[in-house]
């Protein structure tokens, strides 16, 4: 087998890369470990940027979002029994958020991707990528109990933060940083309607609280928990009183309860590895980089590598100049970083944590107080919500 490129894993970074090079008439295979159910069910973001709502448009694979997705104009801080609007639309410029879950937009690329006759390898098994140093690279994998090979031009590694693509490049070769932080999101999906029509994140004694939705009647809600919680201890009666405790006195009495369809708890991280290239394997997505959600980032992340990452393969393809592939992962990177800083930031704005103290309690107050009285600050934290520019 082969193709121009191979692209390990069929998650939003894999699938939309593939999308993309395939309309610029670039040949890709992809080679996923899971089967395309299981991808799909797994919950996970809900809140798309600008950039990134854009460059599904460009993949041609935005109408349903644009039909169904909730373009949101603000969120709403909530502590101290009070709540306080972040406009994000008046802070920016103009600029908002889609909210469109990310079930979705893998649903929306699978679609395009069967309708464009690409291929897809589900369910391979030992999947591993050889000669990443030469200019013929293949991926091996197993499928059905035969070994099967895919020669290539080069290598997007786009599986994720277990992958084996991150874990190919000798550990010399690569620099890692890491924050791992001491809870986790204890998050349910119900098919309830949302508590109010902009997210909530809250601040409070018993820890961090988001109140988020996937439409008009399914609502996606997080607490914060510690490390140890296990899910099978939160009955959803739990679950929605803890929520409730959480919450300011008006969003508590307006929650609308109901059976949970998905419950699950994640660990919180920060992670970057540097750089995203080596030789012609290039990382993109969490397969490089990790960002805890409360900045609504990872996603993002990997829609703006993918950006950088297509354009550069598609200039290759193109006139065989390699200017842009020489530049992805610094170029990435500088991205990437913006994003861990704001997402470490809202994080630790936002959160109880066991050693904070009370000095650290009392730094985190003054800084919520000063976000709400200051516009400059607002305006900070609003440019990084809705997205940072991209450098091309
Ligand atoms: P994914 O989605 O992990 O996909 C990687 C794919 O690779 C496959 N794979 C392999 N395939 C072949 N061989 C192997 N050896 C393989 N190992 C793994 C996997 O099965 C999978 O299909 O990475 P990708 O594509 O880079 O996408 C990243 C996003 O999924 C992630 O950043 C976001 O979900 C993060 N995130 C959020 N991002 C946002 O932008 N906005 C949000 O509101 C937001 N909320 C969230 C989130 C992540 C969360 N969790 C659970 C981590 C909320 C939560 C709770
Ligand atoms: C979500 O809807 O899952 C979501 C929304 C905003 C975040 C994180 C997760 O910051």
């Amino acid at each position: 087998m082969h193709a121009q490129v191979a692209i390990i894993g069929a998650g939003p970074s894999g699938l939309l890369l593939g999308q993309l090079l395939q309309r610029a008439g670039i040949s890709n295979i992809i080679v996923e470990n899971r089967s395309a159910e299981h991808v799909l069910g797994r919950i996970r973001a809900g809140v798309l940027e600008q950039g990134t709502v854009d460059l599904l448009d460009e993949a041609g694979v935005g109408a349903r979002m644009h039909a169904e997705g909730l373009p949101h104009d603000g969120f709403e801080l909530a502590f101290d029994g009070d709540r306080h609007r972040i406009d994000l639309r008046a802070l920016t410029g103009g600029r908002g958020v889609m909210v469109y879950g990310q079930t979705e937009v893998t649903r929306d690329l699978m679609r395009a991707r069967a309708a464009a006759g690409a291929a897809t390898v589900y369910e391979a098994e030992q999947v591993s990528i050889e000669g990443i140093d030469t200019t013929a690279p293949c991926v091996r994998y197993l499928l059905n109990g035969r070994v099967h090979t895919l020669h290539c031009a080069f290598v997007a590694g786009c599986d994720g933060f277990h992958g084996i693509s991150r874990q190919s490049v000798p550990t010399a070769a690569i620099r890692t940083f890491e924050r791992v932080y001491p809870f986790g999101w204890l998050g349910v999906l119900s098919d309830t309607p949302p508590v109010s029509d902009e997210l909530i994140y809250a601040a409070h004694a018993r820890g961090f609280a988001l109140c988020s939705m996937r439409s008009r009647t399914r609502s996606r809600y997080y607490v914060q928990v510690p490390l140890d919680e296990r899910v099978e201890d939160w009955s959803d009666a739990r679950f929605w009183d803890e929520l409730r405790t959480r919450l300011d006195a008006h969003a508590a009495a307006s929650l609308v309860t109901g059976m949970s369809i998905e419950k699950s708890i994640a660990p919180l991280r920060s992670f970057v590895a540097e750089p995203m290239r080596f030789g012609r394997l290039f990382l993109a997505g969490d397969a490089a980089h990790i960002v805890p959600p409360t900045g609504a980032k990872g996603l993002n992340l990997a829609a703006s590598d993918v950006r950088y990452l297509s354009r550069a393969l598609i200039e290759f393809h193109r006139t065989g100049d390699t200017t842009e592939l020489d530049a992805y992962s610094a170029r990435a990177l500088r991205r990437v970083w913006k994003a861990e800083r704001f997402s470490w930031w809202m994080t630790t704005l936002l959160h109880r944590f066991p050693d904070a103290g009370g000095f650290g309690q009392r730094i985190q107050q003054a800084e919520l107080d000063y976000l709400i009285g200051s516009v400059a600050a607002r305006t900070a934290l609003a440019e990084n919500y809705v997205g940072l520019p991209f450098d091309d």
